[in-house]
């Protein structure tokens, strides 16, 4: 029953005390954009608008939840891979939207998640179909919320076809943040991703149908770029495809002023029926994904840290709530309390002082070292840039490298949950340790002996010795301790 929301859980009282708590227990307790940029590498504009944008800012994500309202479930174009059945594979991962609501429900369910989630800085619309082609919806639920939440952030997500022909209302309705999903800047390319569009009232097929949505994907990111609405470029990485391909996606969107670049691996099983599920494509592993990222650098600014969320999904990026915040668990009227957010957001700005000083003290202890040594570390964590997690209770693992470089953010690892009710599976800490392929060192906040003996087996270095530090901070301190020059430079 914990998942009912009761107007008493609404209404409670709240304090900065109680926010701590949240904030540690969610794994909050303390920026940069989707790439590490943090306030002192940005112009400061563009830092008012991403520095509680999870997605936009790596930084914020610990920190900053989203919430998607599933109000378009309309699209234009098919894509090869999504089954209408199935959430947009633009912004989610594959999997049935739970309900698709009005946009009066969208007002119950935001005021009901803003009431409760004091994180909840921003609202998407990402489908489950294209936000900008189910226009009238979209429009309507955005205009509704500002009026009634004004400091929530609109951002939306579209494949292009119909972006332009909406530009001037996302500028006068104070859209800061638009993602376009482009996977091809050779419409050759997109003969094999889109079968059709449907455009000026009819389907178009093949090439045509390719070369039309490119067009209009490009003259959509150029009319945001010129009016200073952030863009970020989502794009779905099909190895054979458009993998290599991606690298010249990145340099055209960069040159036609993209803030943010989003590679994300393309979802493919023949259960979700899609065209590429039926037809055995496969989806790049975690190492092929790096990989094509690392070539990218110097290009435009990296996302690294996507979860490929549902079109409802509430919450911090790497968790989803909504099913607590179903239509029928929600009271039938309910006043917005801004209290929960206010109070929560005094204290991340306290936190994040902090942790930027924390950060900054961790890069200066790498820098020292002396070795060419290049690791990946993967960290269990709840959020709040803590290692604040056991590794038996992670669903995922948050990866980090580390070499004399720096430390910087690189992905996340999904795994299942290996410690169920007190013990764990010998098969489940298989696939965990499959799913952690190249990673070098674990760091958590618990770990027993028989999974940290079976990591070592797989070369893997399990450690809690750093356990509810900052996780840059640990970081840096394992491989201070693993390589002794460090320690004596820094001591
Ligand atoms: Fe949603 Fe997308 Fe806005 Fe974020 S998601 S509409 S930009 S608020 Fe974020 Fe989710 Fe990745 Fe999208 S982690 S799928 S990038
Ligand atoms: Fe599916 Fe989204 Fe592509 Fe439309 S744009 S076909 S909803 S993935």
């Amino acid at each position: 029953m914990a998942n009912i929301i009761s107007l008493d859980s609404l209404m409670a009282p709240v304090t900065p005390e109680a926010m701590r708590e949240q904030l540690e227990s969610s794994g909050c307790a303390s920026s940069s954009c989707g790439s590490s940029d943090g306030p002192a590498d940005m112009d400061p504009e563009v830092w008012a608008k991403v520095k509680d944008h999870p997605c936009y800012s790596e930084e914020a994500h610990h920190y900053f939840a989203r919430m998607h309202v599933a109000v378009a479930p309309a699209c234009n174009i098919q894509c090869n891979y999504c089954n209408r059945k199935y959430d947009c594979s633009n912004e989610s991962r594959p999997g049935v939207v739970s309900e698709k609501l009005t946009p009066e429900q969208a007002m119950r369910k935001v005021v009901a998640v803003a009431n409760a989630v004091p994180q909840f800085s921003v609202l998407g619309i990402a489908g489950p179909g294209d936000a900008c082609y189910d226009w009238a919806k979209t429009k309507a639920t955005f205009q509704e919320i500002s009026a009634r939440i004004p400091d929530v952030k609109l951002c939306l997500s579209t494949n292009g076809l119909a972006l332009p022909d909406h530009v001037d209302e996302i500028m006068d309705m104070n859209i800061d943040h638009v993602t376009i999903t482009i996977n091809m800047v050779d419409p050759q390319i997109g003969v094999a991703i889109y079968p059709w569009i449907f455009y000026n009232h009819r389907r178009w097929f093949g090439l045509e149908a390719s070369q039309i949505l490119h067009e209009r994907q490009m003259l959509g990111l150029e009319m945001l770029a010129e009016r200073k609405i952030l863009v970020k470029v989502n794009s779905v990485m099909i190895p054979g495809i458009n993998d290599e391909h991606l690298i010249e996606v990145n340099r055209v969107v960069k040159a036609k002023g993209a803030f943010l670049h989003n590679i994300m691996p393309l979802i493919s099983d023949p259960a979700h029926g899609t065209h590429f599920g039926l037809t055995g494509q496969r989806g790049p592993g975690a190492m092929e994904l790096k990989e094509l990222q690392d070539k990218l650098s110097g290009g435009a600014n990296l996302m690294r840290h996507c979860r490929q969320c549902r079109a409802d999904a509430v919450g911090m990026l790497g968790e989803d709530r909504g099913q607590e915040f179903n239509m029928d668990l929600l009271p039938e009227a309910v006043e917005y309390d801004p209290s929960k957010r206010t109070a929560y957001r005094a204290v991340v700005a306290e936190e994040r002082g902090e942790h930027l000083a924390k950060k900054a003290e961790a890069a200066q202890t790498v820098a020292v070292s002396e070795t060419d040594a290049k690791v990946l570390v993967a960290v269990a964590t709840k959020g709040g840039g803590r290692i604040n997690q056991h590794f038996g209770h992670a669903t995922e693992f948050q990866v980090y490298e580390v070499s004399s470089a720096g430390i910087s953010f690189s992905g996340h690892r999904k795994v299942e949950k290996y410690c169920e009710g007190g013990w764990g599976e010998d098969a489940t800490l298989d696939s965990v340790i499959a799913a952690l392929d190249g990673i070098n060192i674990v760091l958590c906040a618990k770990i027993g002996d028989c999974p940290k003996d079976s990591l070592a087996a797989a070369g893997i270095v399990a450690s809690h010795e750093y356990a509810y530090d900052w996780i840059e901070a640990g970081i840096a301190a394992w491989y201070a301790a693993a390589h002794p020059s460090a320690a004596r430079l820094t001591a």
